[in-house]
This record gives structure tokens, C-alpha cells and sequence, in this order.
């Protein structure tokens, strides 16, 4: 069997060591269509199987609002890799987390490479990695990139999750969103899931939906009955929350992050001062 993997994660989380240590020297550099931003594939190295590399470029979040967003995000949705490896840079997880929370939402498996774990080492900081599997629902490996620690485990994780009938799963925690806003999810994704002509995930593009996502109405034909509802259920969030639609999102967001990193990371005699 081949597949595509797609390495996704924030600047500076090690991604290009990463791919360096994944694909050896069997890269390929060239440039994404139309644009200047730099597109790298490779062939993991020391598989069986034959894997194919894509980096995608350096990224906090996946709202279409930078190229760099849009290219990641229309690569994941369009090209549909068979699994998205998620850099996490373990000294800045609650940071990273953002981003690892909208991968999990696209119906693409996801698996978290917690990187840098050598620099929570040193620091005398630990993460729970068992906990922090479960509470994402998605699997954890610890690496260190820059010394070639937990790569083999990681590519061998990845290949397993492929390779399980389960791989397509949902694998979207449930636990982020109030349940207002996933009572709204659901109405939105079972007439989207009807009247809608959509390779996309149905969950995912409620959720887009409902924080007005231009760059998907644009993709999409999008019928009025489907509008009209997700008109209602913005108006009335907003005013139940006294917010914007795209605010209450990513508080939810943020506060299923945090509780995530209370009850996983332990730093070093309690001082949070370097959490950042
Ligand atoms: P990118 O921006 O995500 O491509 O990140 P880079 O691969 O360029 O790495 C950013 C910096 O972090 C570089 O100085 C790397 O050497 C360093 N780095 C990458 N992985 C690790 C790691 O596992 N541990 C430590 N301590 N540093 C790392
Ligand atoms: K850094
Ligand atoms: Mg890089």
C-alpha cells in the first residue's frame, strides 16, 4: 500500500527537522500552485510501506484568513491525505493546541507528535501522556526531532491508525463546544447532510458555517434553507451569549484547551511562569 501523510503544526515546532528526520534525503522542494510559499515532499525513509511526505506550511490556526491557513486547509479538505501528523511543540502546548483542536474537526486522522519533549525534560516539567491521548482522542507520541527521538514510534503509530478499518472515524472530541452550540452543529449538519452536494466532513462544515466561513460558501452552493437556518442558530447564540458567533467558537476552543493542559501538564514546583 502508499499513502500521504501531511505534516502540519505552528512555526517553529519543529516541522522542518521533523521532515528532515521522516524523509532523509529523499526530498523534493518546489512551490504550491500560483503562490511563492514553499511546498516540500519526501519519501519516509526505513518503511515498508511507501509513504509519501507533504509539509505543509507553518500555521496557527485553520480560519482562511493568511495564505499560508488556506493553503494548509484547502490541501487537508481537497487533497484529502490519508493521515495529518500534527507537530505539537510540547514547551508551548497550550498555544498549539489551537490549531491541533480544528485538524481534529476536518474527518482526516490525526496524530499528535509531541515535539521538543527533550526541553520539558530539562526543565523537570512533565506532560501525562496517556491522559492528554484521552482527553484529545487522538493518539500522542513523545518526540525530540532534533536528536531523532520517537520518530520510528511516530511513523509506525501513524501507519497503524492507516491501517485499521477504524482509520476514518470521527475523531472530533464532542467535549469542546457548550451544548447549545452543538445542539446548533447538529440541525445545521443534518440539513447540510440533505441538501447539500459535499465531499466535505458534515460536522466541519456546520461548524464553518456557523462561524460564516466565506472561503467555504464560496466553495460550496450553498441552498437557502440551509442559510436561513444557520442565520437562526448564529442570531440566536449571539444574543444567548451576548457575543460574536466566531468569539463564543474559539472560547470554547480555548477553554476545552485549557482544561486539557490543567489536568496534564505538571511544571516543575509549580512555577507557570515559563508556560506560555
Ligand atoms: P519549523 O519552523 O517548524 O520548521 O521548526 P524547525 O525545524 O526549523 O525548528 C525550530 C527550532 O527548534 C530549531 O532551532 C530546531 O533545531 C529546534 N528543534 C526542533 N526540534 C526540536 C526538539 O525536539 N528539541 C529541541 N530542543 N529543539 C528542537
Ligand atoms: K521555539
Ligand atoms: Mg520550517
Amino acid at each position: 500500500m502508499s499513502y500521504t501523510f501531511a505534516l502540519v503544526g505552528n512555526p517553529n515546532c519543529g516541522k522542518t527537522t521533523m521532515f528532515n528526520e521522516i524523509t532523509g534525503s529523499t526530498q523534493h522542494v518546489g512551490n504550491w500552485p500560483g503562490v511563492t510559499v514553499e511546498k516540500k515532499e519526501g519519501k519516509a525513509k526505513k518503511l515498508k510501506e511507501n509513504v509519501r511526505i507533504v509539509d505543509l506550511p507553518g500555521i496557527y490556526s485553520l480560519s482562511p484568513y493568511t495564505m499560508e491557513e488556506i493553503i494548509a486547509r484547502d490541501y487537508i479538505i481537497d487533497e484529502k491525505p490519508d493521515l495529518v501528523i500534527n507537530i505539537i511543540e510540547a514547551t508551548n502546548i497550550e498555544r498549539n493546541l489551537y490549531l491541533t483542536t480544528q485538524l481534529m474537526e476536518l474527518g482526516v486522522p490525526v496524530v499528535a507528535a509531541l515535539n521538543m519533549m527533550d526541553a520539558i525534560e530539562a526543565r523537570g516539567d512533565k506532560i501525562d501522556i496517556e491522559k492528554l491521548e484521552k482527553y484529545l482522542g487522538i493518539p500522542v507520541v513523545p518526540t525530540s526531532a532534533s536528536k531523532g527521538q520517537g520518530v520510528k514510534e511516530l511513523m509506525e503509530k501513524a501507519l497503524s491508525v492507516v491501517q485499521t478499518a477504524a482509520a476514518g472515524r470521527e475523531q472530533a472530541s464532542q467535549e469542546i463546544y457548550d451544548d447549545d452550540i452543538e445542539k446548533c452543529v447538529s440541525d445545521i449538519g443534518a440539513i447540510a447532510a440533505k441538501e447539500l452536494d459535499s465531499k466535505y466532513n458534515v460536522r466541519w462544515v456546520a461548524l464553518k458555517l456557523l462561524e460564516d466561513d466565506e472561503r467555504l460558501k464560496e466553495k460550496l452552493d450553498i441552498p437557502a434553507s440551509l442559510l436561513t437556518a444557520v442565520a437562526n442558530c448564529r442570531e440566536k447564540l449571539e444574543k444567548q451569549y451576548n457575543n460574536d458567533m466566531e468569539t463564543i467558537i474559539a472560547d470554547n476552543r480555548y477553554n476545552f484547551i485549557s482544561g486539557i493542559v490543567g489536568k496534564t501538564v505538571k511544571k516543575k514546583s509549580g512555577s507557570g511562569l515559563t508556560l506560555s
